[in-house]
């Protein structure tokens, strides 16, 4: 049976030249990088390198700090937790702005910070499953602290006006965050030309290592120390670094973000997820959520008209598929996809989305085999649906 793995935006493979470049930081060079011995020492150029990469990979100014995280789930809530301390309780703000479509560690995180009587604003998108930056604009008030919006939506793909609201929050003088976790690798992020002050992200989504990720803090950009102790990472992150992962992040930063990385990504990687798309979508009751539109080029979350989201992975897992229905972050509970939910949709469709997620390791061969086992789930699922009369109901003379 063939293995097909289509959930790449919950994780992706290590890219090999990336485990490569890893290894001697286990076994060879392992000294503590602040040491003043040739064993720490010896793993300064290549963390250099790694900078250098992490640097070029999302245009950041030389001036500007990169900060080694664990994922984006801590630069997330970095950023959000900062915000409350330094100009909420510390300060004369009160007030945040995020969407409705952020992933879970915005999110909570601002739940959380409500319970601290933080003021949130939660916008939602679109028909299309976009934020329009009219929204944020709207609800800027003059004790805003922060205003925080992904850069590319990860169920749908969709791409958010990164640029514009980054003006607009330049304009008011607040603080822009994005949250650049399912861009990196899959559209050209420049956080220059984006106007924004901090972006997150996380290596794994990008055929790095899992466990490590950044924090992208423009100049002059106001945020707490996240951990006290000693002077690693500008005294923002004390701790010793992991070397390995830092090395390994670099790389894969490299690998995904060159020209060249990119035009694969929209040539090779767009041209597999349409040919998936347009062939599911031949078969009826079938759509895409939020429209085929501006969106990264290997996300597509589709639904299956009378077919469980979840029964429908059952079955993919059983012919060799993994993808997923919405965030694998959130698959332990079975209520409807929020994501979903903020377009506004029938509680249908919001149980009945199935994403795919592509990579640049993906053939097309492995496509086509997927194309076959979507569509014979889909129809095996709607002949047992009591919902959905689709498979042609045989006729059985004498019953
Ligand atoms: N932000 C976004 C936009 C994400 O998509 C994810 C993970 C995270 C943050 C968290 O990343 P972590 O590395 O800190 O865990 N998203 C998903 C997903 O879509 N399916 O599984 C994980």
């Amino acid at each position: 049976m063939m293995e097909v793995y289509l959930d790449n935006n919950a994780t992706t493979m290590v890219d090999p030249q990336v485990f490569e470049e890893m290894k001697p930081f286990f076994c060879d060079i392992y000294g503590n990088p602040n040491s003043l011995h040739r064993f720490g020492s010896g793993t300064h150029p290549k963390m250099l390198e790694a900078l250098d990469y992490l640097y070029a990979g999302i245009n950041a100014n030389d001036e500007d700090d990169i900060v080694v995280t664990a994922n984006a789930t801590e630069s997330n809530n970095w950023v959000l937790q900062s915000t409350w301390i330094e100009q909420i309780l510390n300060g004369d703000k009160k007030h945040i702005i995020t969407s409705e479509v952020e992933h879970p560690a915005i999110t909570a995180t601002c739940k959380f910070l409500e319970r601290q009587g933080v003021e949130v604003t939660y916008l939602n998108v679109n028909e299309e499953g976009v934020l329009e930056a009219d929204a944020v604009k709207e609800a800027l008030r003059d004790d805003t602290a922060l205003v925080s919006i992904m850069w590319a939506n990860n169920e749908t793909g969709k791409i958010f006006p990164v640029e514009e609201i980054g003006k607009i929050c330049k304009e008011a003088g607040v603080i822009f965050h994005s949250d650049a976790t399912q861009a990196i690798g899959k559209v050209k992020v420049d956080v220059q030309a984006a106007n924004v002050d901090m972006i997150s992200f996380s290596a794994h989504k990008f055929h790095g290592p899992k466990g490590v990720g950044g924090l992208y803090i423009k100049k002059g950009t106001p945020l707490m120390p996240l951990m006290h102790g000693g002077e690693q990472m500008g005294g923002r992150r004390a701790g010793t670094v992991d070397v390995a992962s830092m090395v390994g992040m670099g790389k894969a930063m490299h690998l995904a973000t060159n020209t060249m990385a990119l035009a694969y990504e929209e040539n090779h990687v767009r041209m597999l997820r349409d040919k998936l798309e347009s062939e599911i979508l031949k078969l009826p009751d079938t759509i895409v959520i939020g429209g085929r539109e501006n969106r990264t080029p290997n996300t597509t979350l589709i639904s299956f008209k009378g077919v469980e989201g979840e029964s429908m992975l059952w079955d993919l897992n059983q012919s060799g598929i993994g993808a997923s229905t919405g965030s694998a972050c959130a698959s332990e509970d079975l209520e409807a996809n929020p994501v979903m939910n903020a377009f506004g949709s029938d509680s249908e469709l919001a149980h009945t989305g199935v994403r795919f997620s592509l990579s640049r390791f993906n053939t097309e061969e492995q496509i086509d085999y997927a194309i076959e086992q979507i569509t014979k789930a889909v129809e095996r699922l709607r002949g047992i649906s009591s919902s959905y009369a689709y498979a042609p109901q045989k006729h059985v003379s004498g019953l």
